[in-house]
């Protein structure tokens, strides 16, 4: 496919090495663990502890209140049910470099640093400055990872995305402009499959996705606790609305990627 003009095509730079001999690698597969149980757990029982605070259609945001060193770092945990993608989808669209600034509406500018695999980079990503606080960035690692259903067989399979905080020799935190910010974020998806009638074929009809989407961040430097809550607020839903809907637009008239 002919690339538009002006379309900003992000420099991905091969694999280094294989990811298992990667140094971040003990680190990614320890937090994808953790990162999984923890999504897979969903809001527990009955729900203590979390407070929704956002509500939208089928979509839930939900917060636990909590601060270090009198810095907000409320636990976020949102579900939305969406129909017509799968997991596979959602996780690839999220994962994805050459899409991000189609639908990440904050970012100002992102840079691949280093592509350790197919399924893992690493990111250097500038944030939009919300006057008059500092401007934010970031470096995490992003893993994407396919979990076969193997304890339930009728139970659907799993795609997620680890987004993890991490360090770069050449990108010192808060050795510019901007604040470092500290995250961890897991995008769980589970694709649900409504048996067609017998010989006919699966259609985006008989499809949806329970997506599953954990954070947690530290904003690095000092801001107002209101004003933080107002902004998760404002943004989380924004993003996870925003983003799903770019999927469905983007899968419509493709065929489906299970
Ligand atoms: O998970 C998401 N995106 C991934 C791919 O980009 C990845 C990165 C997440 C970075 C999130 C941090 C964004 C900082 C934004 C700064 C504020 C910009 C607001 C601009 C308004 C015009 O995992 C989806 C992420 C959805 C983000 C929701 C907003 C989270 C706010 C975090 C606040 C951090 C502190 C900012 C300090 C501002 C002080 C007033």
């Amino acid at each position: 496919e002919r690339i538009k003009s002006g379309t900003v095509v992000p420099v991905t730079p091969p694999p280094t090495c294989p990811s298992i001999s990667h140094r971040l690698w003990p680190e990614i597969e320890k937090v994808v663990h953790q990162q999984v149980a923890w999504a897979r757990l969903g809001l527990g029982d009955s729900g203590t502890g979390w407070q929704l605070f956002a509500e939208d259609g089928e979509m839930r945001m939900y917060r636990r209140e909590e601060e270090v060193d009198g810095m907000v770092v409320d636990p976020l945990k949102a579900v939305h049910i969406v129909k017509g993608i799968t997991g596979h989808e959602v996780c690839h669209y999220f994962f994805s470099p050459q899409y991000r600034y189609d639908w990440e509406t904050t970012l100002e500018q992102m840079t691949v640093l280093e592509t350790i695999a197919d399924d893992t980079c690493l990111f250097l990503q500038t944030h939009k400055r919300i006057w008059p606080a500092s401007q934010r960035d970031v470096i995490f690692w992003s893993h994407i990872r396919h979990l076969p259903n193997d304890q339930d067989r009728d139970g659907p399979d799993i795609w997620t995305v680890v987004n993890h905080s991490t360090e770069h020799k050449d990108y010192p935190a808060n050795s510019g402009k901007c604040v470092r910010i500290f995250l961890t974020v897991c995008l769980l998806c589970q694709t649900r499959v409504n048996p067609p009638k017998e010989g006919t074929p699966i259609t985006r009809d008989d499809i949806s996705c329970k997506i599953t989407y954990c954070s947690v961040v530290n904003p690095g430097g000092w801001a107002p606790a209101s004003v933080l809550r107002a902004l998760y607020k404002r943004e989380y839903p924004k993003f996870l609305k925003r983003f799903t809907s770019y999927v469905t637009n983007q899968t419509k008239d493709k065929p489906i990627m299970f």
